[in-house]
């Protein structure tokens, strides 16, 4: 027994540690001695931005003592865990979220008046971190945000990335990236465990021996090490005290400085392997739904997860099970096909570290992996260079060619004699190069493959991964429809409408069990009870309207109707379609009289989201739209029935602000494009109804709030494909409302029309892939159909009560449940529970 285990000693330990009180003076206390101690300022120099880090060093202090009994806990019970690999974590800000999920909010946001400051400008310090690029990214935060308030013994793994999504500036509107350099400031929300170091090796050589049984196996010597440094950001539930980890791996050079270089004056070679190592992880890849090819995405790629799985084994190692029982203490969650190498890696650490015979390892494999699927759009697939994996991968490379052998051995025998077959399926494509197909090879290592929405999982499962399907039978393939957190995306997001809702439902059990919403359907005819909710969404409204304003100098009439559309700038999310009905819409009101204008419903709509830097299609979109918006909002004819905007450096946090604001948002994407998009479930969740096609979550969503409560239009999915064959083999005729539109853009209407040529002949010598004219007609339909809706405003306030009392369906903890109990196989651990046991012992 060590000294520190003695009663005496343990007592000190009890009465030091952190107090679990949450009341005003004990938050104060705590702020003073950051304000002093930890930022070395004074009442006299202290400002907002320092209010802000001493009140997060506050919560800081209580989400460690959590993660300690947390992780304590979960060593004790020594439960199966769930391992979510995702390369991309989309959390925002965290200060506020762990406000609300520690119940701190109130006594807090006290705590700091008295002390001088308003809560709202102290959280409004924070910087996102915006370590992803969209809805993956958003899905995985969410994700972590239900784990956690489930109970569930998890832990993210991914990358720190110095530089998260570039932020978006506007220059005559076009997109211009910056940096996002936030780390600039220190950042209370990770622990830095300088002490979990990772050594990871690329490249090198692999060389065979003869062991002591006679086997031959392989041994690969990789070149110079590269460390793989551990910062663990904390993840508190809601109202429970479990507080999960998101482990993210930074990378550092191993050795920092090559003295022999050094000393035969080469300097520059001196630095350049340290430069090499801290570039893996200095930049998370700003594409969306689009590989790039990269050798440093790669490298990125198997550093995370070599030091992820090395983690893992190593934990599980000190549990003394046999090693056949891996799939039983640990889960791994592949996020798209991202992390696909971890499966080679643990192949390779069970037969070459381990000692096991190939057949008995990939069993291992196969029961630990599951892969989610998140789109079918083919220049979103990846695939590697077979010459480069060998180069930077050499004993991975062999592994991957072993599985795929025994792979196509089995289904040879399976299907003697068809070698179309084995050349669809196989996890090599034959070209020249060839091609490692990630897709492939994660299906083949993972006992179960998830689409994200109803439509996309039946889409997969009769397209990119039929054959798949032929071969291993329908029970490997599941749906897991994507959700939210109601905490973000409601409580934190929309204040108001939580507290109307708690109000009304007598209690918060409802951010817990969203299924709990239904029970607001019984006041959709209560007058009283609509006009508080549509008060709730007018001072939405109005909050964004100041941020419009604020942002882009451009006043808006918050009693019009807000329109919005925000989301990834991407051909296939077509908001070039919505532009151009725009035009439309803007053509129309210039022909009104002015009795005309009176009668029709005021628009503001609203645009936002990031182009990949190098998607120049995508860029010119966001130029349209400015120079739209430049024509139609100084143009006082149309007595500001409409106004265009489009609001810069769409992140979380901006998000945040929009979401609750909308009467309309648009989900216009052509027909099984879009897996399942999840801000269409934010924007109902809040109140406002959609504009959608029949496509991804949207058909789900129309399923559970009614054909009253959405507007959907467009060609259906299985119409695609003869569509775009009729544009490709014969001279559609284009729709003529389109056609007027392309042309008034053309005669120089907004601006130079030099500068849109390229984004016009995508409908026209493009032969419009995405179907815009095909889909145009009932656009404009559907648009008129919310026009006419919008002028009762009674009908409006029930339809929109409607969409969130029956949102229950999406709330991530749905999603995260169904995980648990069909893939992963992992129950809650209640933390307190295990806790008082404990001290009961
Ligand atoms: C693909 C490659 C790189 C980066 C991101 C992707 C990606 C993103 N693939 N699918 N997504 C989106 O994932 C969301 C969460 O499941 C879906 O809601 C959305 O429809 C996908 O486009």
């Amino acid at each position: 027994e060590i000294a520190k285990w003695n009663p005496k000693a343990l007592d000190l330990w009890e009465k030091f540690a952190v107090p679990e009180n949450d009341d005003k003076e004990s938050f104060q206390s705590s702020f003073v001695r950051h304000v002093t101690s930890t930022l070395a300022r004074s009442v006299y120099n202290i400002d907002n931005f320092s209010a802000y880090q001493a009140t997060a060093h506050t919560v800081r202090d209580r989400l460690i003592k959590r993660w300690n009994d947390t992780q304590q806990a979960h060593a004790e019970v020594g439960p199966k865990r769930v391992y979510y690999l995702s390369l991309e974590f989309l959390l925002g800000r965290s200060l506020d979220n762990a406000l609300l999920n520690l119940g701190l909010k109130e006594s807090y946001g006290e705590g700091v008046e008295d002390l001088g400051f308003r809560m709202e400008d102290v959280l409004d310090q924070e910087v996102d971190a915006a370590l992803g690029n969209g809805g993956l990214g958003r899905l995985a935060a969410c994700y972590m945000d239900s784990l956690a308030t489930l109970d569930y013994p998890a832990w993210g793994y991914g990358l720190r990335y110095t530089y998260g999504i570039f932020q978006q500036r506007l220059n005559d509107g076009f997109q211009v990236e910056f940096p996002d350099y936030w780390l600039n400031f220190d950042n209370p929300w990770e622990l830095p465990r300088l002490d979990v170091v990772i050594d990871i090796y690329f490249g090198g050589s692999v060389s065979k021996y003869t062991d002591n049984n006679g086997r031959v196996r392989a041994i690969w010597e990789g070149g110079e090490p590269i460390q793989a440094v551990a910062y663990d950001v904390p993840i508190p539930g809601y109202g429970t005290k479990n507080c999960i980890n998101i482990r993210l791996w930074s990378s550092k050079p191993k050795r920092k400085f090559d003295l022999k270089h050094f000393n035969e004056g080469q300097y520059e070679k001196a630095v350049q392997a340290q430069m090499e190592a801290e570039n893996i992880t200095a930049v998370l890849y700003p594409n969306d739904n689009h590989m790039v090819g990269k050798e440093l995405r790669l490298k990125q790629q198997y550093f995370w997860v070599a030091a992820s799985l090395a983690d893992i084994v190593r934990r599980f190692k000190k549990s003394e099970k046999p090693i056949s029982d891996f799939p039983k203490q640990v889960a791994i969650q592949l996020n798209d096909t991202h992390p696909t190498l971890a499966i080679v890696e643990l192949q390779r650490i069970l037969v070459d570290v381990e000692g096991l015979e190939w057949d008995d390892a990939w069993d291992i494999v196969t029961d630990t992996f599951a892969f989610t699927n998140h789109t079918i759009l083919p220049e979103a697939m990846e695939k590697w260079p077979v010459p480069v994996l060998t180069y930077l991968l050499p004993r991975h490379m062999q592994i991957i060619f072993d599985i795929n052998l025994f792979f196509l051995q089995s289904v040879e025998k399976k299907y003697p004699d068809d070698r179309d077959l084995l050349a669809r399926l196989s996890i090599i494509e034959e070209s020249s190069p060839q091609f490692v197909r990630m897709a492939h090879l994660a299906i083949v290592g993972s006992h179960r493959v998830n689409g994200v929405a109803e439509l996309h999982s039946n889409l997969i499962k009769t397209t990119i991964f039929k054959d798949f399907v032929k071969f291993f039978g329908q029970e490997k393939f599941q749906n897991k429809t994507n959700g939210i957190t109601p905490r973000r995306w409601l409580h934190q997001a929309n204040p108001k409408l939580s507290d109307l809702i708690t109000e009304k439902l007598g209690n918060k059990d409802w951010l817990k069990d969203l299924f709990k919403l239904k029970q607001l359907e019984k006041y959709v005819d209560d007058p009283d009870f609509k006009k508080r909710w549509v008060a709730v969404k007018g001072s939405n409204k109005a909050r964004l309207a100041d941020y419009i304003k604020k942002q882009t100098g451009i006043s808006v009439n918050s009693n019009a109707l807000f329109d919005i559309q925000v989301k990834r700038i991407h051909e296939y999310k077509r908001q070039f379609m919505n532009i151009l009905s725009v035009i439309h819409r803007y053509n129309l009101l210039k022909k009104m009289t002015p009795k005309q204008r009176k009668e029709t419903v005021p628009r503001v709509v609203i645009f936002g989201g990031k182009a990949a830097p190098g998607y120049y299609i995508a860029k010119l979109v966001i130029k349209l739209i400015n120079s739209v918006a430049d024509v139609v909002n100084k143009d006082l004819s149309i007595e500001d029935t409409l106004k265009v905007v489009f609001i810069p450096d769409y992140n979380v946090s901006v998000a945040e602000i929009i979401v609750p604001a909308s009467d309309i948002s648009q989900h216009i994407s052509t027909a099984g494009t879009e897996a399942s998009g999840t801000s269409n479930m934010k924007f109902v969740l809040n109140g406002g109804l959609i504009l959608g096609t029949v496509d991804g979550a949207n058909i789900e969503i129309h399923e559970e709030i009614g054909d009253e409560n959405i507007f959907m239009f467009g060609n259906l999915a299985d119409k695609v494909e003869d569509l775009r064959h009729a544009h490709r083999y014969r001279n559609k005729q284009m729709d003529p409302a389109l056609k007027a539109v392309l042309d008034d853009i053309e005669s120089g209407h907004f601006g130079d029309p030099r500068i849109f040529v390229p984004l016009i002949n995508t409908l026209t010598i493009g032969k419009d892939y995405y179907l815009l004219s095909d889909d145009f007609g009932s656009y404009l339909r559907a648009q008129d159909m919310v026009d006419e809706a919008y002028k009762d405003k009674d009908e409006w306030a029930k339809k929109s009560i409607l969409c969130t009392a029956r949102m229950g369906k999406f709330s991530s903890d749905r999603a995260i449940k169904e995980y648990a109990e069909s893939i992963w196989n992992v129950e809650p651990i209640p933390v307190e529970e295990v806790r008082e046991h404990k001290l009961h012992e």
